[in-house]
């Protein structure tokens, strides 16, 4: 019997040391679910890093054992190797050069070293768990060189990588010293996928120009094989938002926060701490509508979710710092008794609480200055049951090929988001619910189960024609 293994860097079970020993807290990710289905089955199995730092003998064995009953292996990561591997060179030389950041990009041997090593330690952890014909699907830029690795230890495998971030343009990607090894890496795929068109033609093109490879129709032949490379725009679990917006839990926080908000107008905004979510030229561009349309002022609320992330990284705290700065110096200036122009949390929301605001938001601000897909602008539209609320999305999501029904603006320009603002709060619900139709029956129909489907599908089917291939008499 052949198996399915996944891999990412991290697995969809948290370890977490307690008072009471060890814990395991199961992500709600979209991705987990979405691979649930997958995993779980009878002898497949994820592979990844538990999330915490094990080094004891016996606490590994254990940790394992426990994680083995629920279909996961763990690669146990050094605090060294977490800094290098995944702090160093994958955010701070691959996310920032990925998104076009590059002035944020550091080259550095020494953890490029240390990424090397660790795919190495992640390939050894998957060979462990998989025979020759087995299927492993590798996800994302932690991995870039793990399909080749695996690649040279198993060569009948059917392996498939996914990139969850923007695939950059040629330029971006020649400024890495080690562009060649890793566009090399990705290639022991059979197939590559991505979120848009866009970025798998941007693949294509480094390919071709820094490995003088025929790149023809998504077809990349390398001197001894052939690789698929497609899009594979990525959903949510429609029917899990759409039921948490509709359970009495959110239903009552709904009241809660309407009650303690005096009937203001909603804009919301969620994301991870990023610079390239450009949540501070949203807060600027916040603060031009209550200096250009004064009429808001004590009608309409910011409530600004941003979930900690990277804190380690020194971008990362200067963005913590602007963000702190911004908010405090918006809501001194406009602020009264009653009203706050801007309700900022920096910690993250239980589901329920997270779909009552989805719920009762009538704006959904998404406006990063890069993003592979975006999934906060596809669950917003899950849980807007009644079809009311306007979504206003960056045009440079890869959300936004999908989502042409929401109001796409461009994230530099303020004057255009201002105004997009200001037309979102005053657009006729007729419209609201036109636009917002359209775009839920496209969400809930590519959900994460369909989107994992076609990716599983291609994958067969481009390992049959590379089977093909290869019993072609030359
Ligand atoms: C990467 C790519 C791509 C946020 N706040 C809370 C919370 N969240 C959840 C959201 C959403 C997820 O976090 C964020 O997903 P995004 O897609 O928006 O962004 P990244 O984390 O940057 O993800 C991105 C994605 O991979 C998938 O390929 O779309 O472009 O950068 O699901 O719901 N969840 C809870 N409480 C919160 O406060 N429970």
């Amino acid at each position: 019997m052949t198996r399915t293994i996944i891999v990412s860097n991290r697995l969809p079970t948290k370890v977490l040391r307690t008072d009471d020993g060890l814990a395991f807290k199961p992500s709600e990710g979209g991705l987990a679910t979405g691979l649930g289905s997958i995993y779980k089955a009878e002898g497949n199995v994820w592979v990844g890093w538990p999330g915490m730092f094990v080094e004891d003998a016996a606490e590994q064995e254990f940790v394992t054992e426990q994680l083995r009953a629920d279909s996961m292996a763990p690669v146990f990561l050094t605090e060294s190797e977490i800094r290098d591997y995944y702090e160093g060179f994958s955010n701070e030389t691959l996310w920032p050069t990925f998104h076009y950041f590059s002035q944020y990009a550091v080259y550095d041997a020494a953890t490029w070293e240390a990424y090397v090593a660790v795919n190495e330690k992640f390939c050894q952890a998957v060979l462990a768990q998989s025979g020759p014909d087995d299927t492993i699907w590798v996800h994302d830029y932690q991995l870039l060189l793990l399909p080749q690795m695996l690649r040279k230890a198993r060569p009948q495998a059917t392996i498939g990588f996914f990139l969850h971030i923007p695939f950059p343009s040629y330029e971006m990607v020649r400024a890495l010293p080690w562009r060649t090894q890793l566009l090399e890496g990705m290639l022991g795929a059979d197939l590559i996928g991505f979120h848009t068109f866009s970025y798998m033609r941007h693949f294509l093109s480094s390919v071709s120009q820094l490995l003088g490879l025929p790149t023809v129709n998504g077809q990349i032949d390398t001197p001894t094989r052939s690789v698929q490379v497609d899009a594979f725009p990525m959903g949510i679990d429609y029917q899990r938002f759409a039921d948490a917006a509709a359970s009495e839990a959110a239903q009552q926080h709904e009241q809660v926060y309407r009650e303690a908000l005096h009937g203001a107008r909603i804009v919301l905004s969620i994301d991870r701490l990023d610079y390239t979510k450009g949540i501070a030229e949203r807060l600027r561009a916040f603060e031009l509508l209550l200096q250009r349309f004064p009429e808001w002022r004590g009608q309409v609320s910011l409530i600004m979710v941003v979930v900690p992330s990277r804190d380690q990284v020194a971008q990362y705290q200067a963005l913590k710092e602007e963000i702190d700065e911004l908010v405090g110096r918006i809501n001194a200036q406009y602020r009264t008794i009653a009203w706050s122009p801007i309700q900022y949390f920096y910690r993250s929301f239980p589901l329920e609480e997270l779909a009552a605001l989805y719920r009762m938001a009538d704006v959904g601000l998404v406006t990063p200055i890069r993003d592979g897909m975006n999934l906060v602008a596809k669950e917003f539209i899950a849980s807007k049951l009644d079809r009311r609320g306007v979504l206003i999305l960056s045009e440079r999501a890869g959300a936004a090929r999908e989502l042409s029904d929401a109001l796409l603006i461009n994230p530099s320009d303020t004057d255009q988001l201002v105004q997009t603002l200001h037309d979102a709060l005053v657009m006729p619900e007729e419209e609201q619910t036109q636009r917002m139709a359209e775009m839920q029956a496209l969400v809930r129909r590519y959900d994460v189960f369909a989107w994992t489907q076609l990716f599983m599908s291609q994958l067969t089917e481009a390992k049959a024609r590379q089977r093909n291939l290869a019993t072609v008499p030359l």
